[in-house]
């Protein structure tokens, strides 16, 4: 009888990511092409020492279906650079100004507001050029695939939640209200994410629709915690700037309803992320895996 195997999570992170890591490497201009101070940035921020967790929710849902890590890996690099634009725009001195990020100095600090504005633009639209080179399934065209991604990223979700969390600056922020942006500002690229991966595993409308509530609830599981980790750990820690929602006087769950109560939300989300994976009956074993080292992270 063959052994089992048990599933480790910090193997399969390490995997996972080194193949990542050497798909983007293949889909970005290397940094010699002209005009190279463009690619150098895009690299710079691209290979900075992200954790990868959505190419990693990317891969570990086409695992769910079925599917694999090759035909997964375009879509899980596409996000991976609509998400580190997000983050080079969303350090600039126009928005949250931060000087610290993924453990360097961010974009601008190094390259200047102007190149680092080019290097998000460049990567957002890097990310439907590798998009567009999945190779698309009967259930899922390239218009499927690119439609996801523009939604994922465009003013009703991620500039939405951005632009609610500009307005609210300043002001009195409710609950409902700073659950509307971490739905759109975090939620919905995690949710991308992982219907991502169901679809490059040619995956069912049943197994779809669990991803999506999967991925709704990691995403906002995953920004609470992050909102806790401002406030409980280190800059050195984080690789960013720590205690910058309280010194902004930001609205975060913690300040809302306290660090206990931020805690047991965000096991709550977790645990309503677990219950939609039942459809899987026990194959999603590395997303289950994910959502708890995600609740449980101190980074
Ligand atoms: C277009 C300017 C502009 C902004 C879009 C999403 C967004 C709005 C800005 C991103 C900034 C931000 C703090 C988003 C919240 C999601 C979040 C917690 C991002 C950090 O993700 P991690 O922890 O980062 O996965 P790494 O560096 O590990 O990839």
């Amino acid at each position: 009888m063959p052994a089992l195997t048990a599933f480790s999570l910090p193997s399969w992170i390490e995997s996972r990511t080194r193949a990542v890591d050497r798909a983007l490497d293949h889909f970005l201009p290397k940094k010699t092409v002209k005009p190279v101070t463009i690619h150098k940035a895009m690299r710079y921020s691209l290979f900075a020492g992200g954790k990868r967790m959505r190419p990693a929710l990317v891969l570990a849902a086409a695992e769910a279906c079925g599917g694999s890590t090759q035909a997964a890996m375009p879509l899980a690099c596409a996000v991976e650079c609509l998400h580190t634009y997000s983050l080079i725009h969303d350090d600039l001195p126009s928005m949250d100004n931060d000087d610290f990020r993924r453990g360097r100095p961010t974009s601008h600090k190094v390259f200047g507001e102007g190149m680092a504005v080019l290097a998000g633009d460049a990567l957002l639209t890097q990310s439907f050029e590798i998009a567009a080179q999945a190779m698309g399934w009967p259930r899922y065209s390239h218009q499927d695939l690119i439609f996801e991604l523009a939604r994922a990223g465009g003013s009703l979700q991620l500039i939405a939640g951005q632009v609610a969390d500009l307005e609210g600056e300043g002001h009195r922020v409710s609950l409902n209200q700073l659950r509307y942006i971490h739905e759109r500002k975090t939620s919905a690229l995690l949710c991308c994410s992982v219907r991502f991966g169901g679809m490059s595993a040619n995956c069912s409308a049943t197994q779809l629709k669990a991803l999506t509530d999967f991925g709704y609830h990691v995403g906002l599981a995953f920004q609470v915690i992050d909102d806790i980790l401002d406030v409980t750990q280190s800059s050195e820690t984080l690789g960013k700037t720590a205690g910058k929602d309280v010194a902004s006087q930001k609205a975060t769950y913690p300040s809302i309803v306290g660090l206990e109560q931020s805690k047991r939300i965000a096991a709550a989300l977790t645990a309503k992320a677990y219950a939609a994976l039942k459809p899987f009956r026990g194959r999603a074993v590395a997303l289950e895996a994910l959502a708890k080292y995600l609740l449980e992270r101190d980074r």
